[in-house]
């Protein structure tokens, strides 16, 4: 029934640790996700509110949690209440099973919980003579509106003696930190997704063969999570064979796959709402080329780079920065960037080609919450700390056409076409750091050793 492999003493300490951020007599608001349309009669998979997620485990559409904290009789109390959709026998033969209020405070460890249907009465009550009112703005205009609604309604009675929050409090940020840095219960489930991920990748490259479709490789993939618990990808995912590959966020998905191309693969599974995100790419017919071994080492050595400098203290630009000294200096040597070494470096010249950012947080989402500036100038200046987890994905991306061709460089016809990204989930621990990407083949041995046993396998089942 539970949709969470976290027990509710996480979800009870998170609480607590939210608690401990909110001022004295104030009320914060968290809203469930609502079931979203998808044509007619038909839904979305739900996907639950991620902060809302955080604070509950709680995975059913329309309900919402309301903290309290307030002092009474000079002692400071703290409570969580959630609302949730009250039993129906006959919705739940319908469209599946719901917890109901009567359950719910038991089994996820609220002081209390009511029907829905009482939210509208309720939470004015909540609200009348607290000094703050918190909520993460801005996410849904709809839950906006009800909140001022709410607070108007206290605000209406002024004359009868009541008291509305004077103060409203974004608290986005607030959970986005407790978000950033991961617990002990957490990094074990990110460990799981990224290890059948591995294993989705892996065969995706034992899969793959000139004449396939990519589709057909991205069924493959959705195979290997679900069957492994991870029902749902946790983004698109990518299969772009070729030159789709220098398309970014590709998932089309739809065309065949050829000999002597390269096949990137972005995909990841989710699991108990937790994400991974890992970037593969590896020849169609299992054997790299010339050129698509170069531009392949190439990423791959910056991305090892990158990710062996991690560690507490350090920031993304730092890794940003060797990271783009490499690829240029590696660029330059392959002549794809031509002219003076030390200008090219100090121009970034390498972002040519490498046109997103190295790496992002990762978590509840693919691209998870927490700031990554620490100043005015908005540089990625935020200190590693133990308990964050990231990407870590270099690319470098040469299109058959290039609508921003460089006349005077144009990059030789023997690159055009190779699009490579390389992305590893990295944790930063006490001592540096830890890859969750353990298990999908990475170096270009890795990758055609695993590619050619797969060929005579199913080269000696056709024989029989
Ligand atoms: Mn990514």
């Amino acid at each position: 029934m539970k949709h969470t492999l976290l027990p509710v003493s996480e979800f009870t300490g998170r609480r607590q640790q939210f608690f401990q951020q909110m001022p004295e007599n104030s009320v914060a608001l968290f809203a469930a996700a609502k079931e979203v349309t998808r044509s007619n009669d038909t839904e979305y998979p739900f996907c639950q509110d991620k902060n809302f997620y955080y604070l509950t485990g709680f995975n059913e559409p329309d309900a919402l949690l309301v903290l309290i904290k307030q002092k009474d009789q000079d002692e400071l109390v703290c409570q969580s209440v959630l609302f949730c959709r009250e039993k129906n026998p006959m919705q739940e033969i319908w469209h599946g099973r719901r917890v109901g209020p009567e359950l719910a405070s038991g089994e996820y460890g609220f002081d209390a919980s009511f029907a829905c249907e009482e939210i509208d009465e309720l939470v004015p009550k909540y609200l009348e003579g607290k000094s703050q009112l918190m909520f993460c703005q801005g996410a849904d205009e709809a839950f906006d509106r009800r909140v001022l609604n709410w607070n108007s309604q206290v605000k209406a009675t002024v004359r009868q003696g009541g008291k509305a929050p004077a103060v409203l409090v974004d608290c986005s940020s607030i959970i986005e930190e407790m978000r950033l840095i991961k617990s002990p219960a957490e990094l074990d489930i990110m460990r799981k997704v990224n290890r059948i991920s591995g294993q989705a990748h892996q065969r995706a490259m034992e899969k793959t063969a000139p004449g396939k479709f990519e589709y057909q490789i991205e069924a493959e993939l959705l195979h290997e999570f679900a069957r492994h618990g991870a029902r749902h990808a946790a983004y698109g995912s990518i299969v772009a064979g070729g030159d789709n590959a220098n398309i970014l966020h590709y998932t089309d998905n739809c065309d065949a796959l050829n000999d002597n191309e390269l096949l990137l693969i972005d995909a990841g599974g989710e699991l108990a709402g937790y994400a991974a995100d890992i970037t593969r790419t590896f020849p169609v017919n299992g054997k790299f080329t010339k050129e698509q071994k170069a531009v392949y080492q190439l990423v791959l050595e910056a991305q090892e780079l990158a990710i062996q400098a991690i560690a507490p203290g350090k920031t993304l630009a730092y890794l940003n920065e060797i990271t783009c000294e490499h690829l240029t200096r590696g660029l330059h040597g392959l002549g794809i960037l031509t002219g003076d070494l030390d200008e090219l470096i100090t121009a970034r010249a390498c972002k040519k080609f490498f046109i997103h950012g190295l790496g992002h947080w990762l978590g509840l989402d693919v691209h998870d919450v927490g700031d990554y500036q620490v100043d005015k100038k908005r540089q990625q200046l935020r200190s590693f700390e133990p308990g964050m987890v990231m990407t870590i994905e270099p690319g470098l991306y040469i299109p058959l056409h290039d609508v921003n061709e460089d006349v005077a460089a144009p990059v030789d016809e023997k690159w055009r076409g190779i699009g490579v990204r390389i992305e590893d989930n990295i944790l930063v621990t006490e001592n540096g750091y830890e890859n969750l990407t353990v298990n999908a083949p990475k170096t270009i041995e890795e990758i055609e050793t695993l590619m050619a046993k797969a060929a005579n396998a199913h080269a000696t089942a056709a024989g029989q």
